[in-house]
Parts: C-alpha cells; structure tokens; sequence
C-alpha cells in the first residue's frame, strides 16, 4: 500500500495507513444501508441523496436543512419553505435562471446543476430562502461560483430573524473565475434564526448581450459555533493509468474548483485510482474535530469509510453526483468531539475519486471579553475597592 509521506507524520498515523481490517464488514453494512435506502449510484436528483452511519461508538449524522425538514429535496414534500428572489431597484426582464432553491439544495456546481442564477436587465438582485420554523445559526458557510468575465458580482449576506430586523453575516467580493467556499462563524448562536437573504450585483457574461446574471451555488446555515481545523498536509492516491487532476493542496484550499479536468484548480480528482484509492489529511496537533464539510467533484459516486488517527473507522458515508457538473455538498455532525492528528478517507467502489473540498471543523471557543473591556472592569473594581479603603479609613 503506498504511503504519501507527510512532513510530520507520526508513528500512529503510519500505522493507519496500512489499516484496512473493518473494510469488508463495513462495506456490507453499506451495501445493505444503500439497498434499503433504494441508493442507485449515479442517479441524479436535485434533492441530498448522501448517507452516512457512525461506527465503533460513534454517532455520525448530516446537519439537518432548515429548508428541507422532511429531506426529500428543497420545495418537495409538505414543507412550507418560501424561496423567492427579485430585483433591487428598477429592472425589467427578470427570469429564475436556475432554480432558486439550489441556494439551499446542499449540491454545488459551477454553473448548472446545483447553482441558483437570476437573471434579466439590473444591476442588482436578491435571492432569499425562509425556512417553516425557526432554528439555530451558529456558523455560516456558502460557495459561490463566479464566471471569468471581467466583473465583479459582489455579495451581502443577512440573516433573517424571527423577531428584529435582518443581521448581517458575510460579504464576499465576487471575484470574477473564483468558486470560493467561506466559513464565518458567528459570535453567538442566533436562536430565532427564519432564513437569509442574499444581494448580489448582477453581470454580464461574455456574448450574452445586455442580460445580467446574479448565480450563487450554496448557503448552508448550521446549528453550531463551528471552525475551520488548520491542515498541515496531505496525501492520497496515485492513479494506477490515467491522470491525476488539480493538488492535493486543492482539497482545503477553500475553493470549489474551476475549469474542467485538464485545467482543474481547486480541487482534486483521480481518474483510475490505484488498488489503495484513498486520501488523508493531517493537523499540526490532536483537534476534537466536531464537523466535517465533503464537497464531491461532479457527477462521481463516492462510497468512503472515514478513519481517525488510530486507524479506526468513526464513520462511513456515500455522495452522489447530479449530472455533468454537481456533487453534493454535504456537513457532517459527530455528536461527540472525535479527537484526532489526522482524517483518512478509503474510497470503495468503482470510477474516479476526488473532492471540490473538504473541511474540517471544531467547536469555536466561546467569545471572551475584549482586553479594553477587561481593563475597564478591572479599573473600574479597583476603584470601587480603594473608594472603599477610603471611606472606611
Ligand atoms: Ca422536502
Ligand atoms: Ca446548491
Ligand atoms: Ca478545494
């Protein structure tokens, strides 16, 4: 089994690297999970089809989708959730480009199967999602694909409550041939949480006369105050004929990719992975690592046992493709903090492997007081204490 080397590799992880004992009796219990979900690799649909099952004591489960409680797709089935988009100002024209509720679809893609796109003759758009209950918001993650063509499609963030007024969460530039994913990770929990709206500046594209366009792929809102787990280092398999497209470095690299294979940045994918079809990430010290963010590439089914730093399997999961160009994008929650140097995926299953992104997450500390802060309350308890001296004095 091939071991990609990294910098800092420790006794421990060597020793997982080479662990595969559980594979088999996993596999099964997947492949029997898969039948009674009636999982067919390769279908695709505009709702999450991704599954996941905690093992070895470990519950894993995805983060649920306010905006599709029952989980059959977003505006299928009895939920309530209202998603709606318009103009900002004076336009004319406007058309649902691609559906609107790919906003919250929980499947990323460049421009097609997975984005949201308004368009029509303004200069700026909203799109907007709220959910049929309130629910928690304690960290914000988004993915927005934009075209290379010369402007900037700029963005705003807010969050709706249930009681006061919008509250704004994330801005991003828009930079033109960009597909970044942001995390933003909230002071505190909002707890009356209804929905979000984004305003974005729309642009024209390349000979599309003067119709503008406002695309954004995903926004995920998630229950807890979560962030980012610095990576290290990174290793994965080597293709056994064929190519391997886009880094390793691609994988934490906070962008979703660009481009099609030959010219893919951003991501990572093997084409014919060799017999070790894997990949693994390492952090610069044990984390409680609490959630997990996987973006697939494209229209690949991926069938993965994910292994801590011990070797042993914490959970196994599949992702789906959705056609020419959407994978899905999907958190994972561990209800208990899984503490670990590093995170190895083994991949099961045929075809070609490899991720937009992958983004591991823990609990943020909670907010203390800022030192100015401080030092006013402390001035201010000794003053009160010398007042005292003072009088009694
Ligand atoms: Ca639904
Ligand atoms: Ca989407
Ligand atoms: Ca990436």
């Amino acid at each position: 089994m091939q071991v990609l080397g990294f910098k800092k590799r420790s006794v421990r992880s060597v020793r997982l690297a080479g662990s595969g004992r559980q594979w088999p009796r996993v596999m099964t219990a997947v492949a029997a999970f898969m039948v009674v979900m009636g999982f067919m690799p390769g279908h695709a649909s505009d709702a999450s089809a991704g599954t996941i099952i905690g093992l070895n004591g470990v519950n894993a489960s995805f983060y649920p989708n306010p905006f599709d409680p029952d989980g059959d797709g977003v505006t299928t089935g009895s939920e309530p959730s209202l998603i709606n988009f318009g103009f900002n100002g004076f336009g004319f024209g406007l058309v649902e480009g691609l559906p609107v509720k790919n906003l919250v679809s929980r499947r990323d893609s460049q421009v097609s199967f997975g984005a949201a796109r308004v368009q029509g003759n303004a200069f700026s758009a909203f799109m907007q999602a709220i959910a049929p209950q309130s629910f928690d918001v304690g960290t914000v993650i988004t993915a927005q694909y934009t075209q290379n063509y010369g402007t900037s499609s700029d963005y705003t963030l807010n969050l709706n409550q249930q009681s006061g007024g919008p509250m704004l969460t994330q801005s991003g530039p828009g930079t033109p041939g960009t597909h970044p994913y942001q995390v933003t990770t909230l002071s505190s929990v909002v707890n009356n949480a209804i929905g979000f709206r984004v305003d974005q500046t729309m642009v024209t594209f390349a000979n599309q006369g003067g119709t503008r366009y406002a695309d954004f792929n995903e926004v995920m809102l998630l229950p807890d105050r979560l962030t980012p787990i610095p990576v290290v280092g990174a290793a994965g398999s080597a293709p056994a004929t064929g190519s391997t497209f886009g880094t390793l470095a691609g994988l934490t690299d906070r962008s979703g990719g660009l481009g099609d294979q030959a010219t893919l940045t951003g991501g990572w994918r093997v084409d014919n992975p060799a017999s070790d079809r894997f990949m693994e990430i390492e952090f610069s010290q044990s984390e409680p690592l609490t959630g997990l963010v996987l973006s697939n590439w494209r229209d690949m089914t991926i069938i993965g046992l994910i292994k801590d730093d011990n070797g042993v399997a914490i959970a196994s999961f599949t992702m789906t493709g959705g056609g020419n160009d959407g994978g899905e994008i999907l958190p994972i929650h561990f209800d208990q903090p899984v503490v670990t140097q590093s995170l190895r995926i083994e991949f099961s299953g045929i075809g070609p492997i490899g991720f937009r992104e992958v983004i591991p997450l823990r609990l943020a500390a909670n907010v203390v007081i800022p030192e100015p802060a401080a030092a006013i309350f402390l001035a201010t308890g000794l003053f009160l204490i010398v007042g005292r001296q003072r009088r009694a004095s």
